[in-house]
């Protein structure tokens, strides 16, 4: 048995894992000794071991279209980039990375294009994602440093989350927080999001905060602290930002947040009366056309109030991804140059010194969502994207679709052989996956942590790093990337941290650079700065060369969405707790898919009667640009004149289930980060003729009329279908081409189909007018073995024992108990309680991610609401 100590790479949480081989077979369980979880993961991060088969992955290198060696491969894309340079100079190629490959990738991917093509033109999906953040922290620090730790968020006295899930976009952050909330009772936490998220399970308030207008919130409170006589010039001269914040009272700010007055109120005097106090903010502040500002306005009130560079206190951003931070470090945005330094002429010679290079980039490059315009009209001409699926998260994904089909030349590196970016690649590079890839991550907090290897290199797949070095030696920079191990990348980094440092940039980790390859091997996790002096970070001064912190003045703006006649909804999207992204890896994991198996869409009940829509029917959600079709949810959980939409599902995953097809381009004018939290749309009712369940053993080429979606079934083909003609005699024609003997269940409007070759289910379908319930568990065992008696029979070609109730919605993923269980148990067996739940039906017992939504079914058993 093996067991290596490695990092989750999925949310910026950064949790320690270890994993253990043993006789081929992986487990994993959560490192205790690791000091962002001590032991704890979400469901997500406990089912790693499910993800790492080899099934979809990308295996080797392809060049347009077919199976090539390396060498073809990468001599290729030597050729071809160098033709466009050659022709049309360095600004005609562009990177487009991601905040989930490795420090030592990116840095690569970095110094390859802003030091030897010599364009500024790599941005990475952290546009999206974290961009407004670092905004903020350089515009009020001078340096993008996030002045807080996890444990500040456990001792604070006042936790403020604001546009942040944190409950299931950073569970084990959370578990931490509840956790801390329960030892010290007095500790008050304040959600403020348009929706009531699972994260408010904890919350002593809830804001539900009109869309797009925080700012409003946080000026008024800078306002509120200035009355109240709490303002004081320790950090920052508050002058300017004060007078910006003059006019905004109470008042006015409950009338441009829509909330009531007493609560923003109540909201300013326990943020003044509180010691310590801290605000989470993620996606629901950066993801705006005015999130750079929001930002400053949430650090303004800290700075002024000198709840800062203490001890509970500050502005945190929270980060997205696993490695967001390690991007954020060696500078792998376009409008950054290297080692957190800048486009500035000390900087620039300085980085061209140390690399050696004659061709560093001079200005910043283009930002994500102008780089994909800019290759929309011809400006670029090769785009090589590395971990990030542009055509699913960036905002107006058909434009982007349409571009990547223009593109001359698309380079993609990948472990997934089929993306909805990758279809448009000419050459596909295979890259090493979590559990064979070798390097460093950096957490939210900023601590530094290994990703280590356990399993082998599958097929022909390399480490990113490795490729982007083999492209280089093609382009002719062999010498400047001749690196043979990850670690020699990650000392080049440190050691660029360092130089020339002398305190006066903030990210410095040069006591790094000189490990052997075996101290680096062993590297436990560590925040940064690590120095060659040991010195810590000192919050109370600027990176800059006046050494001041600054306020940056903020005169809040609302969303640039506007409501209008036609599109009279603002549509609002972003992560369910069991998946991950674009779905490439948590998407085939039926545990994971059993909580949120199809695009959704939150509806306020008001809403829903003035729509005409059903709970479980379907709907269309319109914008000028685009359209989804998704189930609906309704829920009091939604704000009136709001809907919710998931962000996962995508091409591979549903036909016309990605929010991004209608949201506009819109974005911050200092961040370049997309508005996608906030899209006028559109929502009527689609009532199909029929919905089905499919399951096959082989796949079945569907009718192009039809619609569909994916879910994850072990070994299975599984898809829900709809649609507007019958595909019984389809269906029928299939089975009979295979010689299938065929038993049909007709009745009404009921239609279920079994066919049968020599005693082994191959395929079965139930349809009705609405999707019919099934018992999913039931019909996996058919499949397993056929089933014997003719009880068995009967249930399964009514696709379910009628004579035991359904399991309903899986609520606890860990355990696949189901939301009509669970409300059996709250009726008839008298749990009353989270913990009498968990006795009994074990839901709970492990991540404890549904703990929130078994409080609400316990909460809503007398009134029956739907709550997801
Ligand atoms: N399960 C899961 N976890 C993840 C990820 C995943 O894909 N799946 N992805 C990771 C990544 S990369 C990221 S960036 C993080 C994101 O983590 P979060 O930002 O916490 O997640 P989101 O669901 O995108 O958005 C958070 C909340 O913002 C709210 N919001 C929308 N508009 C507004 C507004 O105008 N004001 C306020 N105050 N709130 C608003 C939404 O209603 C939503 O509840 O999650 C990380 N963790
Ligand atoms: N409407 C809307 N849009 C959004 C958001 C939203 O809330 N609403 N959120 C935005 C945010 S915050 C983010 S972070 C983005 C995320 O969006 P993306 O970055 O597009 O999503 P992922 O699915 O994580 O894409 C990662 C890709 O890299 C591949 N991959 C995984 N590991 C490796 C590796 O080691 N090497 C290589 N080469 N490839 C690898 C995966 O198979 C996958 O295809 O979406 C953004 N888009
Ligand atoms: S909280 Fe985040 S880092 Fe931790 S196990 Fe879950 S997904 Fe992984
Ligand atoms: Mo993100």
């Amino acid at each position: 048995m093996t067991e290596t100590q490695t990092t989750c790479p999925y949310c910026g949480v950064g949790c320690g894992v270890l994993a253990r081989v043993e006789d081929g077979i992986v487990s994993v369980q959560g490192d205790e000794h690791h000091p962002a979880n001590f032991g704890r993961l979400c469901v997500k991060g406990a089912s790693l071991a499910e993800t790492i088969g080899l099934e979809g992955r990308l295996l080797s290198p392809q060049l347009d279209g077919e199976r090539v060696s390396w060498p073809q491969a990468l001599a290729a894309a030597g050729e071809r980039l160098r033709a466009i340079i050659d022709r049309y100079g360095p600004q005609a190629v562009a990177f487009y990375a991601s905040g989930q490959l490795l420090t030592e990738d990116y840095y690569a991917a970095n110094k390859l294009m802003k030091g030897f093509i010599g364009a500024g033109n790599i941005d990475t999906n952290s546009r999206l994602c974290m961009s407004s953040a670092v905004t903020g922290y350089k515009r009020a620090f001078g340096a993008d440093v996030v002045p807080c730790s996890y444990e500040d968020v456990e001792r604070s006295d006042l936790v403020i989350l604001v546009g942040s899930n944190a409950a299931w976009a950073h569970p084990v952050l959370y578990q931490r927080l509840v956790q801390a909330k329960q030892n010290r009772p007095q500790m008050k936490v304040v959600v403020i999001d348009p929706r009531r998220t699972a994260t408010c399970d904890i919350a002593d308030h809830h804001l539900a905060i009109a869309p797009g207008t925080d700012g409003g919130l946080f000026v008024g409170l800078l306002q509120a602290l200035a009355q109240a006589g709490a303002v004081n010039d320790r950090f920052a001269d508050a002058s300017a930002a004060l007078a910006a914040a003059e006019s905004w009272t109470a008042e006015k700010v409950a009338a441009f947040c829509g909330l009531p007055q007493e609560e923003v109120q109540a909201f300013y005097q326990a943020f003044i009366a509180a010691p310590r106090a801290i605000t989470l903010y993620t996606m629901g502040i950066n993801q705006s056309s005015s999130g750079s500002d929001k930002c400053n306005a949430i650090i303004n009130v800290h700075l002024a109030s000198g709840k800062f560079a203490r001890e509970g206190c500050g502005p945190f951003s929270l980060t997205g991804q696993p490695n967001a931070m390690g991007g954020r470090e060696v500078g792998g945005l376009a409008t950054m140059l290297a080692a957190h330094m800048n486009f500035e002429p000390a900087d620039l010679a300085r980085v061209a010194r140390f690399w050696g290079t004659e061709r560093l980039a001079q200005t910043p490059g283009l930002m994500a969502v102008e780089l994909f315009t800019a290759i929309a009209r011809g400006e670029v001409k090769a785009v090589w994207i590395m971990g990030t699926n542009p055509a699913v998260s960036l905002p107006d994904s058909h434009a982007v679709s349409q571009a990547l089909a223009a593109c001359p030349l698309v380079i993609v590196s990948e472990v997934a052989a089929d993306t909805d970016t990758a279809r448009y690649a000419d050459i596909r590079f295979p890259a090493l996956a979590w559990g064979e890839k070798n390097g460093t991550v950096t957490n939210s907090e900023r601590r530094i942590s290994r990703q280590r290897a356990f399993l082998p290199a599958p097929g022909e797949a390399r480490a990113d790093w490795w490729i982007i070095a083999q492209v280089a030696g093609q382009l002719g920079f062999a010498e400047a990337f001749g690196w043979q191990h990850p670690h020699e990348v990650f000392s080049e980094h440190a050691a660029l941290s360092g130089f020339e440092n002398d305190g006066e940039r903030a990210f410095d980790i040069s006591g790094l650079a000189k490990l052997t390859r075996t101290q680096w091997d062993r590297l436990a996790p560590v925040r940064w700065p690590v120095t060659q002096g040991g010195n810590g970070l000192d919050l109370s001064r600027g990176w800059r060369a006046d050494g001041q912190l600054r306020m940056v003045p903020v005169t809040p703006s609302g969303m640039q969405a506007h409501r209008l006649p036609l599109y009279p909804l603002i549509l609002n999207s972003g992560r369910v707790r069991d998946q991950w992204h674009t779905m490439t890896r948590t998407g085939s994991v039926p545990r994971l898919m059993q909580h949120i198996a199809q695009p959704i869409v939150e509806v306020a009940p008001q809403d829903a009667t003035h729509f005409a829509l059903q709970n479980g029917g379907l709907a269309r959600v319109s914008s000028p640009r685009g359209v989804m079709v998704a189930r609906v949810v309704i829920s009091e959980t939604q704000r009136p004149g709001s809907l919710f939409t998931p962000m996962h599902w995508n091409d591979g995953f549903a036909r016309q289930g990605k929010v991004n097809s209608l949201v506009a381009p819109v974005v911050d004018p200092h961040s370049g980060q997309p508005e996608s939290k906030q899209t006028a749309v559109r929502i009527a009712p689609w009532r199909p003729q029929w919905q089905g369940e499919l399951f096959s053993r082989a796949p079945v080429t569907l009718p192009r009329h039809l619609h569909w979606w994916r879910k994850a079934a072990p070994g299975l083909h599984h898809l829900t279908l709809c649609g507007d003609r019958a595909i019984q005699a389809e269906l029928l024609a299939v089975c009979q081409q295979q010689g299938w003997q065929i038993q049909v269940a007709s009745l009404g409007e009921t239609w279920h189909l079994l066919a049968w070759q020599q005693g082994r289910l191959m395929l079965g379908f139930w349809s009705s007018r609405t999707l019919p319930e099934i018992d999913v568990a039931l019909i996996l065992r058919a499949f397993a073995e056929a089933p014997q008696t003719l009880v068995e029979r009967h249930a399964l070609l009514a696709g379910r024992d009628l004579a035991r109730p359904a399991t309903g919605k899986i609520v606890c993923s860990c355990f696949s108990v189901g939301e009509k269980i669970i409300t059996e148990a709250i009726e008839t067996q008298g749990c009353s309680t989270v913990a009498g739940l968990g006795e009994r039906l074990k839901c709970g017992t492990n991540c404890g991610s549904c703990i929130p939504e078994l409080k609400a079914l316990l909460a809503c058993a007398a009134h029956k609401t739907v709550i997801l």
